[in-house]
């Protein structure tokens, strides 16, 4: 027998390794038997989607087995634990990803050969989890793999929404949502833990009691809904530590409503409780705005609260009092989406753990750090008072005496500057009073981190300015990274193999920096032909998947030029197809002679629109219309293609990012700036100020505050573009980068830091540099090149078609509108597209710039940025599962 007690667990542990062996006859059998007992088919009869489930839940019970082990040896080890609050994740496919990090991915491949199928095409059949919208859910996704690797004692939280990110489905040229059911064929990657539920309670009253002398809040709630734990285990690579993504998912609570159902209205009464599950069963598609929506709050603190309990209840069971809490536990939170933690944790320690203010309040202080990935005021989220009061009266109690004592404190250092009081207060006066969750995340957080040395200038001067003066030492910045695990080795075998070859070791696979071995070899001619033929072969690849999608042939000697992202003004999809039609209007006016200089290229666009999001959508529908157009031209054949990727997601970024030549991060800068003040100066100066304001006192005094307003917020932000662009980081480009794909960028966010590791010269910068604009500034006012206002008009005047439809996107950047700065970046713009030209006949020199990106990438690994948070916000230490 195994023995009794401790005995037991000791030789339990790593029992299980005896049994789940990687040798291909036991593959073969695991997955055999998982394909009868699990999916219960015929061992004779079943498909590649029944093979792909019977090969998930083998691995997956490798990835348990590792699990648990893992779990138990941070429960006796107690480390301090870090615990990630993020409302989104973007996990893409989860098989490739586990057999790569468990090391075992070519013994399955040579497994499934033997039994008749292939591996590739069973990882195929893999939906995605696309359970977030963009940049801040792929980096939660990434960052949970990096802090598994590195055997950090973490865990990370989340929702189990059953729809995940719509499914785009392209229709005529318009987009058009789906419902992303992903759990319609089952999930193997989750452990559903029907044992792991906690009460989460909304509404109702507070009122105060008197207990035993002490006046007391009490909150009686008038709904309850029940949390119920989906593990999800996060294998590290090369260690045996897996650590544990829990979501939650809403369902009715088990205490019944005896009243409902006496009253007779039994059907009704079961009705209405499955409603409760409504909390986690969607996503909220819109990455930039929030409209303090009732049901979005419910899902906040539903997130919380569950998260919270299981925290507090794992810390209980260890310890006997709060006083260790913070030695104990750090909590981050993601953006402000989780920021009610804050408020939620002060009540939990005062009214359930009897704790009082001071006391709670200093553990609040210590516990949590903030991280923002925003530069736009409108993502900040605001909930309206009064939704607060009738959701969560408690939490609002707590978060007005919060801000009380903060305001009280301030005013000792700060005096009765109203100004400043009001704008750094919690709680937003106003028409609508709202509670500002950026201010109360910042309040109650130790830390306040940017994700890129950009966006740290601009949380100091224009986001969070007033914060940063009142507590500069908070304010910090941790450059955003992506995981090479997922990005290169999963995603890009052929390449990883070719650097581990050149490297002489796969240890870049855990240490980046490493990569900057490539830098000796970049001149070497034998390394350039193995290079250009792992990137040919990937291109064809996803010329193949072009072709499947769109119908479009597209020839391999042509530059693939890729942009992929969420579709945004700011992100400038728009810039690029005008360039695009600028491109077609040039071969098509060419004679035969020039034409045969032109560099053939493939253009692909993708990427998601927000459903309400209408001039993002007008984009998709102006790419398929230049499309038709382009690719049916005779004139043009071959010299320029565009595509549109549909349904732009992880796994689809997978297969493009190794195919693509150059790709695109081309969003707004501090170019904007001297625009915005040239306009706004010329505005002043050419009419009579004086006169206007005159006018509009007598005739229009509404108007006239109006117009103030306006005027102010220009000026505003003037001062605001000075600093930097809309991009808070991007992450995008860090893919490319390391793929060799090179980059043709406007130097904001991340890759102002990019430059810094690769060079200049190795990129095809445009747009100004931030230590250009006061030259700018002084630079002529706005003119409009003559070649964007032709190819505008292109579309304008319906060359493509639908010329109503596309008339308002014509309108965001002609008469003035132009905030995005389109035409004034329009010609160097061109200029960064010719440069990518001539360097890529130069098919030397391109292939050195290719080898160097990747070799210059090392620091944009998200264990780069995991091991500074763990060292300088969350005081934790590596905690290794022995093997
Ligand atoms: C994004 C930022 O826009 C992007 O610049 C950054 O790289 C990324 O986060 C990761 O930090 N933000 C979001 O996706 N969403 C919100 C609400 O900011």
């Amino acid at each position: 027998g195994l023995g009794d007690g401790k005995a037991r667990v000791e030789r339990m542990f790593g029992f299980m390794d005896r049994f789940l062996k990687n040798d291909p006859i036991s593959l073969q059998k695991d997955i055999m038997d998982h394909v009868e007992y699990t999916v219960a088919r015929s061992r004779f009869s079943f498909d590649d989607f029944e093979a792909y489930q019977a090969l998930a839940h083998s691995v997956r019970d490798r990835l348990i087995e590792r699990w648990h082990d893992t779990q138990l040896f941070f429960k006796r080890k107690d480390p301090k634990r870090i615990y990630f609050l993020s409302l989104e994740y973007l996990m893409g496919r989860s098989l490739s990803n586990s057999v790569i990090n468990l090391g075992i991915r070519d013994q399955y491949a040579d497994a499934l050969t033997q039994l008749g199928f292939e591996y590739e095409v069973l990882a195929e059949q893999e939906g995605d989890a696309a359970l977030g919208n963009g940049g801040l859910a792929r980096l939660s996704a990434c960052q949970m793999d990096s802090m598994a690797t590195l055997d950090y004692p973490a865990w990370g939280y989340g929702l189990r929404y059953q729809y995940g990110l719509f499914r785009q489905v392209i229709l005529d040229g318009y987009q058009h949502e789906q419902p992303d059911f992903w759990l319609n064929f089952g999930n193997p990657w989750e452990i559903e833990r029907i044992h792991v539920t906690y009460p989460v309670k909304f509404y109702g009253t507070v009122h105060e009691e008197d207990v035993n002398g002490v006046k007391t809040q009490v909150w009686v709630p008038g709904e309850t809904v029940e949390a119920v734990a989906y593990d999800n285990p996060i294998p590290g690579y090369g260690t045996r530590n897996t650590i544990t993504l829990r979501l939650w998912a809403a369902k009715p609570s088990d205490q019944i409503d005896m009243e409902s159902y006496n009253t007779g209205d039994y059907i009704n009464a079961v009705v209405n409780r499955q409603g409760a599950e409504s909390i986690s069963s969607v996503l909220y598609p819109d990455d930039r705005s929030h409209q303090g929506k009732e049901l979005r709050l419910k899902q906040q603190y539903f997130f919380v609260c569950a998260s919270l309990q299981d925290v507090i209840r794992r810390f209980k069971d260890t310890h006997d009092s709060f006083d260790e809490f913070p030695e104990k536990i750090a909590l981050q939170l993601n953006d402000t989406h989780p920021s009610l933690a804050t408020a939620e944790l002060m009540r939990v320690l005062i009214d359930e753990e009897n704790l009082g203010w001071d006391k709670a309040w200093n553990i609040v202080c210590k516990v949590f750090s903030f991280t923002t990935h925003t530069v736009a005021p409108e993502a900040l989220e605001k909930v309206p008072v009064d939704l607060m009061a009738s959701l969560l009266p408690r939490h609002l109690q707590i978060i007005y005496d919060i801000n009380h004592n903060f305001i009280e404190e301030l005013k000792k250092k700060v005096g009765l500057d109203y100004n400043r009081l009001s704008r750094l207060s919690i709680v937003e006066e106003g028409a609508v009073k709202n509670i500002r969750m950026a201010n109360l995340a910042i309040v109650c957080s130790h830390t306040v981190d940017g994700v890129s040395k950009s966006h740290s200038e601009l949380l100091k001067t224009r986001v969070f300015k007033d914060f940063c003066e009142l507590w500069p030492q908070k304010f910090h910045y941790k450059t955003n990274g992506v995981t090479q695990r997922r990005w290169l080795v999963v995603s890009n075998p052929s390449l990883s193999s070719l650097i581990s070859k050149w490297l002489g070791t796969e240890a870049w696979i855990r240490d980046m920096d490493l990569l900057a071995g490539l830098q000796e070899h970049a001149a070497n001619t034998d390394l350039h032909e193995e290079w250009n033929k792992v990137r040919q072969v990937n291109k064809m690849r996803l010329a193949e998947y072009i072709e499947a999608m769109s119908g479009v042939k597209v020839s391999l000697n042509a530059m693939f030029d890729v942009h992929v992202k969420r579709i945004h003004e700011y992100k400038r999809q728009f810039l690029n197809l005008l360039g695009i039609i600028y491109r077609y209007d040039c071969i098509k006016n060419m004679d035969k002679k020039d034409k045969s200089k032109v560099v053939p290229r493939v253009c692909i666009i993708g990427g998601k629109a927000a459903p309400g999001y209408e001039i993002a959508k007008k984009i998709i529908k102006l790419c398929h219309a230049v499309a038709e157009k382009i690719n049916n031209d005779p004139d043009i054949g071959d010299l320029l293609k565009l595509v549109f990727i549909p349904d732009y997601n992880v796994s689809v970024a997978e297969l493009v990012i190794p195919g693509a030549d150059l790709s695109q991060h081309i969003r707004s800068t501090s170019y904007c700036l001297c625009m915005l003040k040239a306009f706004h100066l010329m505005l002043l100066t050419c009419l009579n100020f004086r006169h206007i304001i005159l006018c509009e006192f007598y005739f229009f005094f509404n108007l006239f505050i109006i117009r103030i307003s306006i005027y102010l917020s220009v000026i505003n932000t003037e001062i605001w573009c000075s600093t930097a662009g809309h991009e808070a980081s991007g992450t995008g480009c860090m893919k490319f980068l390391m793929n060799g794909c090179l980059l043709l960028a406007t130097a904001d966010g991340s890759t102002v830091e990019i430059i810094e590791e690769i060079g200049s010269e190795n990129m095809f910068l445009f747009g100004a540099r931030v230590h250009e604009v006061p030259a700018l500034r002084e630079s002529s006012p706005l003119k409009v090149p003559l070649q964007f206002a032709r190819v505008v008009r292109m579309v304008g005047d319906g060359y493509f078609g639908f010329q109503d439809y596309f008339a308002s996107l014509c309108d965001k950047v002609e008469g003035g509108n132009d905030f995005y700065l389109l035409a004034s970046d329009f010609e160097s713009y061109l200029e960064a597209q010719a440069a990518a030209d001539r360097a890529f006949v130069d098919q030397e020199k391109w292939t050195r710039m290719s080898i160097l990106s990747t070799a210059g990438s090392g620091r944009f690994s998200s264990d780069r940025t995991i091991e500074e948070y763990a060292e300088t916000t969350w005081g934790i230490e590596p905690c290794r599962c022995p093997s």
